[in-house]
This record gives C-alpha cells, sequence and structure tokens, in this order.
C-alpha cells in the first residue's frame, strides 16, 4: 500500500479554476498539456498530472472536467440507494448504471471510486447555492480524504467567505485557500503538506515528495545564482572595441563619432548579457509565458540612463564612499591618454573620490554615465590603434545591476504558473535590495565587483565561491522576504 502513488483527483464546478490550480501547483504554464482558459468546460476529459522526481513518480494530480449537474447526479444516486447514506458501491453502481446521463460526474468519479483524495476547487466569490451543497454531498459519499481549496478570484461579498467556510468545514477534512493565479512556492509547498495531513495512508511518500520540493528548491536557487555571478563578471569584463584609423585621429568629429558608436555597441552587447542571463533564470524556473521581451523592439532593459533607476537601485552615496575605503582601490587620478580628461573608471573614480570625479556624490545628482576609454588607445602590433570602452565609469554600476537582476528575480518567483496570459519582464517599479545587504556582503562583493571590472576576475580563487553564497543568499532574501 505505501508503495502505490498518492493521486488526488481535482474536482468542483466548471470553470472554477480546478486546471488553473493543478498548473500553479506542478508549475505547468504550457496550456497543451494543461488547459486553463475562460470558457467554461474546457477540460473534459480526466487527464493525469504525474510529479516525478528523477525517474520516480511521486504523485498524481487528476484534471476532471467538473460536475455539471450535481443536483440531479444527489437525488439519481439517493433514489438507488434509498434510505440512509450512499457509500461507494451506490456510487459504482450509478456510474456504471448511469454513467451516459451523467458524462462529467462519471467522469470525476471514476478516480474517487478507484482511491484517489479529493482536492475540490470552489471560488467563494460566488454564492453558495444548492447545487455546490450537492457537490459536496456527493464528495462526502464517496468517503475517500477531502481537501476543500478556496481559490479566491474576485472579493466575495461581505460573511460569504466565512459561510463557505462553515459549510466546506463539516463536509471536508481539510479547508484552504489557494489562489491559482498569485500562490507562490511557500503557499504550494503548504498545499503540498495539507494533503499530507489528509492522507495518512501515503504518509511517507508524501513526506518524501515534500522534502525533494524542497530540495529541488534550494537546488534551482543554487543554479540562479550561478547565473547571475556569471551575468555580473561577464557584464564587469565586457569590452568593445574599435580600430582607429589615422583619419580619425585627424579629425576630431570622425573619433567622436566612433566612440559614439562604441558605446551604442557596449550597451547593446550589454543587453544582450543581460536577456541571456534572464533567459536562464526563467528556463530554470520553468517559465514560457514570461518574457524577457515581446519580440518587439520595447524590450525594458535597466535603463542605465534613468534617473529614478540611479535613485532606486544600488548603493547609497554614504555605502559606496565606505565601501571605497574598505577595498583600497587604486588611488590617484589617472590623466586619460586619449582624451586628456579624468578618467572615472573602477578604481581609479575611488581613488579621485572627493575630487572631480565623484561630483554626482554631493547632490545625489544623475551619476556619470560616461563609458570609459579605461584603456584609452591602444598599440596593437605595426600601426593598428585600438579604443577599448567599458565598463561604466560608476562604481555604483555593479550595484545597479545586481538589483535589476534581484527585482526581477522577485517577479519571476511571483509569476503562477497557472496564469496563461504572456507577461513581458520590465523594470518594475520597486526598490532594490542591495541597499539592504549586510555590510560584510557589500565588502565581499565590492571588491570581487573592482576585480571583475579591472579584468582581473579571481578565477579559482575562495572569493568566487564566496561570491557565489553571497549572491545564492541574496536570492533567498528576495524569495522569503515577499
Ligand atoms: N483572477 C483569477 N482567475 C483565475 C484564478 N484561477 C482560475 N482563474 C481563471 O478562471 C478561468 C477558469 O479557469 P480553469 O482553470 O480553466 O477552470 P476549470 O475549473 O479547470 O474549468 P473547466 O475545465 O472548464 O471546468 C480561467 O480564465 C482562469 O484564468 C485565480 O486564482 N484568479
Ligand atoms: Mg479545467
Amino acid at each position: 500500500m505505501s508503495e502505490s502513488v498518492p493521486e488526488f483527483a481535482v474536482v468542483g464546478r466548471v470553470n472554477m479554476g480546478k486546471s488553473a490550480v493543478i498548473a500553479t501547483l506542478l508549475e505547468i504554464d504550457d496550456n497543451e498539456l494543461i488547459r486553463v482558459s475562460p470558457t467554461p468546460g474546457e477540460t473534459t476529459r480526466a487527464q493525469a498530472h504525474k510529479v516525478v522526481f528523477g525517474k520516480k513518480e511521486c504523485v498524481r494530480f487528476i484534471d476532471t472536467p467538473g460536475f455539471s449537474r450535481p443536483v440531479e447526479a444527489m437525488r439519481e444516486i439517493q433514489g438507488m440507494h434509498g434510505e440512509g447514506t450512499p457509500g461507494r458501491d451506490t456510487l459504482r453502481r450509478f456510474v456504471k448504471e448511469k454513467g451516459g446521463d451523467f458524462a462529467d460526474e462519471k467522469r470525476l468519479l471514476e478516480p474517487l471510486l478507484d482511491g484517489a483524495g479529493v482536492l475540490y476547487v470552489v471560488d467563494p466569490g460566488k454564492p453558495l447555492r444548492d447545487d455546490f451543497l450537492a457537490e459536496m454531498e456527493i464528495l462526502r459519499w464517496t468517503g475517500r480524504p477531502r481537501l476543500a481549496l478556496m481559490n479566491v478570484r474576485e472579493a466575495a461579498p461581505p460573511g460569504q467567505k466565512e459561510q463557505w467556510r462553515e459549510k466546506l468545514g463539516s463536509a471536508f477534512n481539510l479547508v484552504r485557500t489557494f489562489n491559482a493565479h498569485r500562490a507562490k512556492y511557500e503557499q504550494r509547498l503548504l498545499l503540498m503538506k495539507a494533503l499530507l495531513e489528509i492522507e495518512e495512508r501515503h504518509r511517507g511518500m508524501l513526506e518524501e515528495t515534500i522534502s525533494l520540493i524542497e530540495l529541488e528548491w534550494d537546488e534551482r536557487r543554487n543554479e540562479a545564482a550561478e547565473v547571475v555571478r556569471e551575468f555580473l563578471a561577464e557584464a564587469l569584463e565586457l569590452r568593445v572595441r574599435a580600430r582607429i584609423e589615422d583619419k580619425d585621429e585627424r579629425m576630431p568629429t570622425r573619433r567622436k563619432q566612433k566612440e559614439d558608436d562604441l558605446r551604442v555597441k557596449y550597451f547593446d552587447r550589454l543587453k544582450k548579457l543581460e536577456r541571456g542571463c534572464f533567459g536562464k533564470l526563467l528556463k530554470i524556473y520553468r517559465h514560457h509565458l514570461l518574457k524577457v521581451e515581446s519580440g518587439e523592439e520595447n524590450f525594458q532593459d535597466i535603463d542605465l540612463e534613468s534617473e529614478e533607476v540611479w535613485m532606486k537601485w544600488g548603493l547609497s552615496r554614504g555605502q559606496l564612499t565606505l565601501l571605497a575605503a574598505a577595498t583600497g582601490a587604486a588611488g590617484g587620478a589617472v590623466v586619460d591618454i586619449s582624451t586628456g580628461g579624468l578618467t572615472h573608471g573602477f578604481g581609479t573614480l575611488l581613488g579621485v573620490l572627493g575630487g572631480a570625479g565623484a561630483a554626482w556624490f554631493k547632490g545625489g545628482m544623475l551619476p556619470d554615465l560616461r563609458v570609459d576609454l579605461k584603456q584609452g588607445v591602444k598599440f596593437s602590433t605595426g600601426e593598428t590603434k585600438e579604443l577599448v570602452m567599458g565598463p561604466p565609469g560608476n562604481i555604483n554600476f555593479p550595484w545597479i545591476l545586481l538589483d535589476g537582476v534581484l527585482v526581477r528575480y522577485g517577479r519571476i518567483l511571483e509569476r503562477a504558473h497557472g496564469r496563461r496570459d504572456i507577461e513581458v519582464l520590465g523594470a518594475p517599479d520597486e526598490e532594490g535590495f542591495t541597499r539592504n545587504f549586510p555590510q560584510e556582503r557589500r565588502k565581499l562583493l565590492g571588491k570581487w565587483f573592482v576585480d571583475c571590472a579591472k579584468g582581473n576576475r579571481p578565477v579559482g580563487k575562495d572569493i568566487e565561491t564566496k561570491v557565489l553564497w553571497a549572491v545564492e543568499e541574496s536570492l533567498g532574501e528576495v524569495g522569503g522576504g515577499k
């Protein structure tokens, strides 16, 4: 007995969100696999959805068409049974003899008669009418463990939810709320734990399933942390190059054009890296309808030139100043050989804090977004000269990037798989997280950022692992903090 796979049939009235509940619970956002639709009667057959870890099936949910004529079915069953409370035998007879007239009821009762537990989905926004009471009664007759799920879609009139709760409380072993459009990991896990409470028979299997779900969630976060760390490193190491001809050197307008083109190229490449990072995160969290880009040219990447972004994301001025001191970056202003100006690059900016390069620190004004010609003009072999650009000359840059990732990671975790609308992962108007990092974490990341930005990523060193943990911890805070 204990080795058989626990099975739960998701039942309820048509269009109550039964399929959406399964889709969210099992993280299936593919309409081909689970049809979720505003048209009532979309699910026409009982369909099993398996939870598989490794190759082992752990639990099975059966999506059903739902009740369509519960009051008539109830009367029919009572009529067949006569005096007293009908049980499984009468229900079996009903399915066999009257299944033709009650096709939907037959399909949903079959798995229950085969031993599945009941997951009854209702929307307490709907008035509690007789037909719902008939459904509850029939489900009670199955004698199977029963969990009622209130999938609250719209606000119910005052008192109605309580009315539902009371009725459900008397006909079901357990009543829980679960919003198929909003439930996140915690709610999904709670629902699995609730199943454990009602289904004693399968305790071992369900307990194992729950710990596998928890383990897998941690693994995903670990994988996500690796993706984020690699993105940050690649973004900071990113350089774009262009050849400089003699003509460019002679004509300042040509030279400037070259620089402008290169700057555009730099931000394009950065956006590509960013999109790649989110693409991987969406895959880890099994989203297909949540998109990084809309297919058009209006991908809302982190708008580095928006003042707002610099206000809500990244570290505060005080934190940056502290960080500059703590990471002991190279001191002294450096005159850029190509422009004759002061470079604001990583390391060098830290060195000139308080000087000209730190102007924006004073007034909270829009910081210098210039992409540095940090390495200036390089002479390769022979006569060829190269312009090299990247990264932006502001020590807050990696923190802004990281906040952009964290805020959108939060959006990924919030998205329920039961939804069927396409959503574009834009630039959410939310506060960042890095400002609330513990100082130790800021110091660790700050040091690593500077190394990466200088092109000296400490590959193979301890700090790389520590950075991975720090990112993982940060992702965990995003997931748990809201
Ligand atoms: N706002 C909101 N809509 C929901 C929620 N759950 C389901 N819906 C919507 O309700 C409609 C019906 O959802 P389904 O999951 O297809 O319902 P069903 O009970 O499986 O329907 P049938 O298979 O036709 O019996 C869909 O348009 C869903 O997107 C929810 O929690 N909130
Ligand atoms: Mg359905």
